[in-house]
């Protein structure tokens, strides 16, 4: 959930990189890391954490907009795909206030995506939140592999709520559909926030300052 730092005006969100095993997850976030750095806007470097079972990559970067004064800090995590499956997806998807959902655009893993998303969806709705309003943008990866399915057909499958989307070659780049897809659900996400914590914060209107 969003972390408002009221001293630096800054709103801390959850960006999780999620999808199938071997996907381009954390490719799509050492780019992220790599573009950022080159323009000298990474907040936190790219990490790697290993504990147990547990695989994690992410960095920190700014967001494009504001609320108000406040600024959008974006933490990218990503998960290894095996183990998002079995015990700790539940877990970043109740702290994801964004979603990234890196979809393998091959034809063989058209199943595992579905049945990625339908998870959090379920996810989502068992923690009494609405997936429609969950701002989440697809990477259509691996666009580069000879096999991989028609834009069309994956759109067809995988996007039934409209949402944004890019067409990304998470290994060999180009870094640009990658970093834009970040910033797509920006809007989404500050309307979220305004709708959905931003109310719930009235007692402190005084300490945070306006929103508007
Ligand atoms: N050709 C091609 N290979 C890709 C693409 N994206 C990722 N890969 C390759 O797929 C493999 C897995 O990429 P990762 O970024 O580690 O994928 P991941 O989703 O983080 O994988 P796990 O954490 O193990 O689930 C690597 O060998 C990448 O180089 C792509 O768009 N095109
Ligand atoms: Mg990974």
């Amino acid at each position: 959930m969003a972390f408002f730092d009221a001293i630096n005006q800054l709103i801390h969100c959850n960006v999780i990189y999620c999808g199938p095993a071997t996907s381009g997850k954390s490719s799509s976030i050492r780019h992220i890391a790599s573009n950022y750095a080159q323009h000298q806007q990474l907040i936190y470097p790219l990490q790697r954490y290993a504990h147990e079972e547990v695989r994690l990559v992410s960095c920190s970067v700014l967001g494009q907009q504001q609320l108000g004064a406040w600024r959008l800090h974006l933490h990218c995590l990503g998960q290894a795909g095996a183990a998002m499956d079995v015990r700790y997806i539940k877990h970043w998807i109740s702290i994801a206030d964004a979603i990234i959902f890196v979809a393998d655009s091959q034809r063989h893993k058209l199943q595992e995506n579905i049945r990625q998303l339908q998870h959090i969806a379920r996810i989502q709705t068992a923690n009494k939140r609405n997936f429609s309003k969950l701002p989440l943008v697809l990477h259509y990866t691996k666009r580069d592999l000879q096999g991989s399915l028609p834009i069309e057909t994956l759109q067809r499958y995988l996007n039934p709520l409209a949402w944004d989307y890019a067409e990304t070659n998470a290994a060999a780049g180009p870094v640009e559909p990658i970093v834009a897809a970040l910033h797509m659900f920006e809007t989404r996400l500050i309307a979220y926030l305004k709708q959905a914590i931003i109310p719930s914060l009235a007692p402190f209107a005084r300490l945070l300052g306006n929103f508007d």
